[in-house]
């Protein structure tokens, strides 16, 4: 067995989870915070058999878009005046950024 831990953008979870539990896959929702942004996402985990890994990521492809996020840095920068001056940084994020784990075991008890 496999656990696929998918952090995904807050916009694209939903249609995913819905996918998801129509092919019968079952789904944990996580609200997380991502460290760069220090903005919302979604982490899911999906326990999966092995054989059908390759399903579940081609749904994740499929269904998570990848957007360009305009944000104002986080550590805004000194200029030569000394003052500090926030800057904009555009960054792309997502689709999804996937982790599959080999499971040891998994119990229902
Ligand atoms: P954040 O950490 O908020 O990162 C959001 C986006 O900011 C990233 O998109 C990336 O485009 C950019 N970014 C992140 N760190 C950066 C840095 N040090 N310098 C410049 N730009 C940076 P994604 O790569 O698609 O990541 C989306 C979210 O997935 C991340 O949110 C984080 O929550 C998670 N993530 C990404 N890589 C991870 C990893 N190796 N381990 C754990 N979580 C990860």
């Amino acid at each position: 067995m496999k656990l696929i831990i998918a952090i995904v953008q807050d916009d694209d979870a939903g249609d995913l989870i819905d996918v998801l539990n129509d092919e019968k896959f079952g789904v944990t929702k996580l609200a997380t915070t991502g460290g760069f942004l220090k903005a919302g996402n979604t982490t899911l985990m999906i326990g999966v058999n092995k054989e059908d890994v390759d399903k579940v990521l081609g749904i994740i492809e499929k269904e998570c878009k990848t957007r360009e996020q305009l944000i104002t840095s986080p550590s805004p920068v000194a200029g030569a005046t000394g003052v500090y001056v926030p800057y904009d940084v555009e960054v792309e994020v997502g689709g999804a950024n996937v982790f599959v784990i080999d499971v040891d075991k998994f119990l229902k008890i």
